[in-house]
């Protein structure tokens, strides 16, 4: 097979990307090494910024996210000392996030390209990259058994953090930026009446997060051990947990837990983004913990970035965005990073803390509740900060 760009990864990145590539009249062939089936009932992220919301309505995948999605113009942060109530509306001004599971966003987005003729390689799994240095870069890919090459122009490695894009590049080329937090959230999702408004906690337990899915369907998260062992907690561990550290003013209703499962606790990024004629975006390239929900939202204004690149390239020949992708993106990247990290040690326990660290974390709050301009600083970061292309 030969294309213009090899996309690897069906994620978000990667099916974004796509629908920018159609519609510059770039060709792209996607591998996938999951299902469809599998890739749509993936449960990750929830909460869109408006850029990505924007994105989708761009790239004609956002009817069903106009009618489901609940859009979101405030967020409490319950602690020792009170609620603390960020007007989104207010301090941003008048701009809000999206409440969407980012299942619905690659349901959305995979029965658009579909209905517009594009086909993606379910079940194909990048084995590896090559000739990234060459003209003719290629990915070696296995479906049914078979293995096969994909001959490019370029490739594009949207395929996480477990995929072989960033492995391709060789070790003495990256700087690589690690935080690994000392826990991770147990999410669940239940078929119970949701908080109405996006509830973080700072607990003595532990951190806690009300999300939503759905007018009937919550999205909770409880800290917990960075190895912890989902065996240990049955139903009733987990409504105890969520009730101690969300309880208080408002009651949580209890409901059938239909989904659970751990997510680790991880900052980082590699530098560069690209190599040779291979471009990373999305998890390839970063990882942010999700209290500040940007995952998903990095990689939308990764491949925003890389999309007008190639677009620039193929009509001109140019190579000046596309020599600029990596250093354009990390400055977005790492204001994600910043900002994420941020709040996650604001909101979580941490074992190791002092007495002092304690008090600090405890102020901090206490100056979030008592002053405007630091609720604009959270708020104008929740919100998301505009796409950047210079
Ligand atoms: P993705 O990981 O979504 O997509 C990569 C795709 O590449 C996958 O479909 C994978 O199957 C495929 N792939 C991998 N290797 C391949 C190979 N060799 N060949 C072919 N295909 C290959 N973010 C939030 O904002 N809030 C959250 O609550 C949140 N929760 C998360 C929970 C979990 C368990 C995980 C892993 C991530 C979570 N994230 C969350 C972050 C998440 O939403 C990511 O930021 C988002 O999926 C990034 O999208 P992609 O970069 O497209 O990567
Ligand atoms: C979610 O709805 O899954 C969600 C919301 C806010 C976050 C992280 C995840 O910070």
């Amino acid at each position: 097979m030969r294309t213009q760009v090899g996309i690897v990864g069906a994620g978000p990145a990667g099916l974004f990307l796509a629908h920018l590539l159609r519609r510059a009249g770039v060709d792209c062939v996607i591998l996938e090494s999951r299902s469809r089936d599998y890739i749509e009932k993936r449960v990750r992220a929830g909460v869109l910024e408006q850029t990505t919301v924007n994105l989708m309505h761009e790239v004609g995948a956002g009817e069903r996210l106009k009618r489901e999605g609940m859009p979101d113009p405030l967020l409490d942060i319950r602690f020792a000392g009170g609620i603390i109530h960020i007007d989104l509306k207010e301090l941003t001004p008048g701009k809000i996030v999206t409440v969407y599971g980012q299942q619905e966003v690659v349901k959305d987005l995979i029965a658009s390209w579909v209905k517009g003729g594009g086909s993606i390689e379910f079940e194909a799994e990048a084995l590896g990259l090559d000739g990234l240095n060459s003209e003719r870069p290629n990915i070696r890919y296995r479906k049914n058994g078979r293995e096969d090459t994909i001959e490019c122009d370029f490739i594009a490695g949207c395929d996480g953090f477990h995929g072989v894009s960033r492995p391709a590049i060789p070790e003495s080329v990256l700087s690589i930026y690690d935080r690994i937090f000392p826990f991770g959230w147990l999410g669940i999702i239940s078929e119970s009446t949701p908080f109405p408004e996006m509830t973080y906690a700072n607990h003595e337990r532990g951190f806690a997060l009300a999300s939503r899915r759905g007018p009937h369907i919550a999205r909770l998260y409880v800290q917990c051990a960075a190895d912890e062992d989902l065996n240990l907690w049955p139903d009733a561990r987990i409504w105890d947990e969520l009730h101690k550290r969300l309880g208080g003013a408002r009651k949580l209703t209890e409901g059938k837990m239909v989904q659970k499962g751990i997510t680790p606790m991880r900052s980082f990024v590699v530098e560069p983004m690209q190599h040779g004629r291979l471009f990373l975006a999305g998890d390839s390239a970063h990882i942010v913990p999700p209290t500040g929900a940007k995952g998903l939202n990095l990689a939308a204004a990764d491949v925003w970035v890389l999309a007008r690149a190639f677009d620039e390239f193929f009509r001109t020949g140019s190579r000046k965005r596309l020599e600029r992708y990596s250093e354009v993106c990390l400055k977005r990247v790492w204001k994600a990073v910043r900002y994420s990290s941020y709040l996650t040690s604001l909101l979580h326990r941490f074992e190791q803390h002092t007495p002092f660290e304690r008090q600090l974390q405890h102020t901090e709050l206490e100056y979030l509740l008592n002053s405007k301009a630091a609720r604009t600083t959270v708020a104008e970061n929740y919100v998301g900060l505009p796409f950047v292309d210079d």
